[in-house]
């Protein structure tokens, strides 16, 4: 049984009591620092009920109520409330309380990421800082005093302009800080520390002179100017797009190197986890470009889609996250390729978020129930939401979804609101009925659509029947039809012939096409119009068909995807099985023609192990990397001098940033992988980590070695680590492959990695890129039989529930995912559960998951 209760949606209440003003003053010591938060308190209409604070892990020193201290009997203490109350229908409310940073390995509330002071707030963190109304609809404004040492902490950053700073006793100094803009209490913010500074400006379309201020450990200034032009663009293309503007006189980005999440959106503050800062070609990928540009920008488009507009209580969560993620999405494709955006979109949304849909935690992305709030900042959340906003995009049409955005902020601006707010500016402003399509915001799964087809030869009418199907998901939730918009195609005689968007609103719908000269072959789900599986009954040529004639590109390659299944159940249902020379010359077309690179490195890139086992109901994962390994090896071996003649048309000489560049570097690797298959890879592997000038092939190379279990591996690691020790994310790469060799001895490799002196399990990034690398990484070892690689797991997980409940939680997901697999492998992994179940002092966050996997309600 539990001890915590779940809150949900439909229990929603307006608040009691509201807060105008806060005024934190905020003297900072490691393990004592004192909180003084004194608030203008407005009490919402008559009623007597108690004031009701949320506080956590606060030691509290005074209450005073208009300036006259409580006596403790005046209020009441709980771990997690502080109960007052008073009998005024407006007053000030002075809090004293004491709190420890330096303790602090959750990384909620203040806590310290090295020398430097930082704060996270999101979801409920700011209850750790001081006893507060903390939910999101409580919109305040802020003024912030920070008091700390000079000498250790010479900036001193909180939200908004900086109004006042000066010297004090003691070699102490203060700034106060204060943000015009009234915003709930999660994106409060405040760092102290040294720091280099990369200072640069933009002026937005109106004139306004902004001060863009970028923050990183000393030594790290030449590293951060991508992440500075990352942020100018971001700043120009919501203007140019979306008609907004930054609204204060400053933009500053602070980078830390303990944050559990990627990066947050404080007003004015955003700070980041340095991985989605800090870049140079010789230590950051072409992937680390890419992400910090996309992080950037995602923290910057908040600033109106989550900030100005929030949300009226967490539920709401995909009414910011979704949207924000559409828009970082749009930006991304906007500065790179679209198709090859969008392709790896799919990709994430396939192999992670259909598994959640499929598994214990499936929650729609406005979920209804929620034990612990930090489990909800999920692929559903993010990606789905994205998914189900692009729809509104595809139904409205870019004119439409622009109106509708330009009528929220009309009517939302300054206020906490909810994703039905959002709909209703979406269809007001266009005269487009949603209601239908709402109920995505309420069903969790991701649906079926089964399409069939007739062909008439005498009226030359092609009609074809679509049907959609809702599986059931672990919430037990009834399911309805969906308003569904699906991008078609028909190919005709190898020829495009009609292009059209169809919206499917019923269980099953017959949609007609008149002046059809002869059977097409019908191309569906254009663009992936729709967060949704798609079955069709193709003949094996009719992909191939669709992989060279459709006109829409991530038609084409997952037609290629396809294809890459069927072989995969093919080799499980037949060890021996034969690709077919169609198939590989399908392959081999792809690989020597020309075309756009980036494209072809994702037509050449099987389905990973993630995405094929939720396609694939209780696969024994020891046969299904069986199959992978075959298929690869299959076409890695047939093809291997064109694998190697592509390989060296692509490395060249200079390095270059330029999309070209990217996508060459991108098909060069992907050739090199397959090589890693072939007598040749040891060597070409060894050669290219040598000659390397950038960490994208540099890295490749050593992945490549890594999950081959190359000769050259050892000898590769080492030099590795020689050259990169004082880095510490270019160290998160290596401890990350490490995880992933293909080696009976991987998992102890991994157990002693943790004895490393660079390895640390409060820091969130090594910790995941270590046992997450094993175990999201290595699905040969982690499935190991013997459910060692469960157990290593578990043993994780139980550590790090003392230590970090955040990072805990999220490295649990591939154990709760255990129905996928077969009967023997759940067993192994259930066990793993329930010894975690057993633990005492079970976090929240990770009790709400296991007892969702072994399906224990609260
Ligand atoms: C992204 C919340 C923050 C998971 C993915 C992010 C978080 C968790 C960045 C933290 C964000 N508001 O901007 O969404
Ligand atoms: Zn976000």
């Amino acid at each position: 049984m539990s001890e915590f209760t779940p809150r949900y949606l439909k229990d929603y209440q307006p608040p009691l009591y509201r807060i105008a003003t806060v005024n934190l003053q905020i003297e900072l010591e490691d393990r004592d620092t004192k909180v003084t938060n004194t608030m203008q308190i407005e009490r919402q209409g008559e009623h007597n009920k108690p004031l009701k604070l949320d506080g956590e892990k606060l030691t509290l020193l005074s209450v005073s109520v208009d300036g006259v201290e409580l006596s403790p009997s005046a209020y009441q203490l709980t771990d997690s409330e502080l109960c007052i109350a008073v009998d005024k229908a407006s007053f000030q409310l002075t809090i004293v309380n004491e709190i420890n940073p330096l303790d602090n390995t959750a990384l909620e509330g203040i806590y310290k990421s090295g020398d430097a002071f930082c704060s996270q707030c999101e979801a409920e963190g700011f209850r750790r800082i001081s006893y507060y109304l903390d939910r999101p609809d409580i919109l305040a404004t802020f003024t912030t005093k920070i008091i700390a040492e000079k000498q250790k902490y010479p900036y001193l950053l909180a939200n908004g302009n900086n109004i006042d700073s000066g010297d004090l006793d003691n070699g102490y100094h203060f700034v106060t800080w204060h943000d015009p803009y009234p915003k709930p209490c999660y994106l409060f913010a405040l760092v102290a520390g040294d720091f280099d500074l990369l200072a640069d400006s933009y002026t937005t379309r109106s004139g306004r002179h902004v001060a863009l201020e970028l923050f990183v450990d000393k030594g790290n200034l030449s590293r951060a100017q991508h992440a500075m032009d990352s942020l100018k663009k971001s700043m120009q293309w919501d203007e140019q797009v979306f008609d907004l503007e930054y609204d204060l006189d400053v933009y500053m980005i602070v980078a830390v190197d303990f944050f559990n999440m990627g990066a947050m959106e404080n007003k004015g503050l955003n700070i980041f986890n340095s991985k989605y800062v800090l870049a140079d070609e010789k230590s950051a990928t072409d992937d680390d470009f890419f992400n910090i540009e996309a992080v950037i920008a995602h923290e910057y488009f908040h600033n109106w889609t989550g900030n100005r507009v929030t949300c009226r209580d967490w539920f709401q969560l995909s009414l910011k996250e979704g949207l924000t993620v559409f828009r970082d999405q749009q930006f991304s494709a906007d500065m790179h390729s679209g198709a090859v955006n969008r392709i790896r979109n799919v990709r994430l949304l396939r192999s992670q978020q259909f598994a959640e849909d499929a598994g214990p935690m499936a929650h729609p992305i406005r979920p209804e129930k929620v034990l612990e709030m930090n489990n909800f900042y999920t692929l559903t959340v993010y990606e789905k939401g994205a998914e189900v906003i692009r729809m509104m995009h595809t139904i409205l049409g870019e004119q439409g979804f622009k109106d509708g955005m330009a009528l929220y902020f009309q009517r939302h601006d300054g206020q906490a609101v909810t994703c039905d707010d959002f709909v209703s500016a979406m269809s007001d402003a266009t005269g487009v009925d949603l209601s239908l399509f709402k109920r995505w915001y309420a069903q969790s799964g991701t649906p079926i659509i089964d399409v069939s087809d007739h062909y008439d030869d005498a009226h030359q009418r092609y009609s074809m029947t679509i049907a959609q199907r809702h599986p059931d998901t672990a919430d037990g939730q009834p399911k309805r039809d969906l308003h569904i918009p699906i991008n078609v195609e028909l190919l005709v005689e190898s020829q495009v012939r009609d292009k059209q968007l169809l919206q499917l609103t019923q269980s099953e719908q017959t949609f007609v096409f008149e002046g059809i000269t002869s059977k097409p072959v019908p191309v569906l789900l254009g663009n992936f119009s729709a967060p949704v599986k798609c079955f069709y009954d193709y003949s094996d040529d009719d992909l191939l068909d669709i992989i060279v004639n459709a006109d829409d590109a991530f038609n084409r390659w997952d037609a290629g995807q396809q294809v890459f299944a069927r072989q995969i159940m093919q080799l499980l249902q037949e060890q021996t099985h034969r690709v077919p020379d169609t198939v590989l010359s399908a392959l081999q077309r792809i690989l020597v023609e020309d075309g756009d690179n980036a494209l072809r490195a994702e037509q050449l890139t099987i389905p990973d192990f993630q995405q094929l086992a939720d396609m694939l109901p209780f696969v024994n994962p020891q046969h299904l990397v069986g199959a992978l390994e075959q298929l690869h090896l299959q076409i890695a071996q047939r093809l291997a001098t064109d694998f190697e003649h592509r390989y060296h048309t692509l490395t060249s000489s200079t390095f270059a940033k330029d999309g070209v560049a990217i996508a060459n570097r991108a098909l060069k690797n992907v050739c090199l992988h397959y090589l890693g298959y072939t007598d040749k890879g040891n060597d070409i592997c060894r050669q290219q980590f040598i000659s390397a000038d950038n960490m994208t092939d540099e890295i490749a190379s050593l992945h490549v070695a890594c999950v081959h279990n190359l000769p050259c591996k050892q000898t590769m690691l080492d030099e590795f680590e020689r050259k990169w020790q004082n880095n510490s994310l270019v160290m998160d790469k290596w401890f990350m492959l490490q995880g992933r060799q293909d080696t009976d001895e991987v998992i102890n490799s991994v157990k002693a990695l943790m004895q490393h002196r660079l390895f640390s399990l409060k820091n969130p990034n090594r910790a995941r890129a270590l046992i997450g690398g094993f175990s999201q990484g290595n699905a040969k070892h982690f499935h190991r039989g013997d459910g060692q690689g469960y157990r290593y797991l578990a043993d994780q997980i139980i550590a790090l529930n003392a230590i970090n409940p955040q990072v805990a939680s999220r490295l649990i997901t591939p154990l709760i995912q255990y129905k996928s697999f077969s009967q023997d492998h759940q067993k192994l992994m259930l066990a793993e559960l329930e010894r975690i179940a057993k633990l005492e002092g079970l976090s929240r966050d990770l009790q709400e998951k296991v007892n969702a996997a072994l399906q224990i309600s609260a």
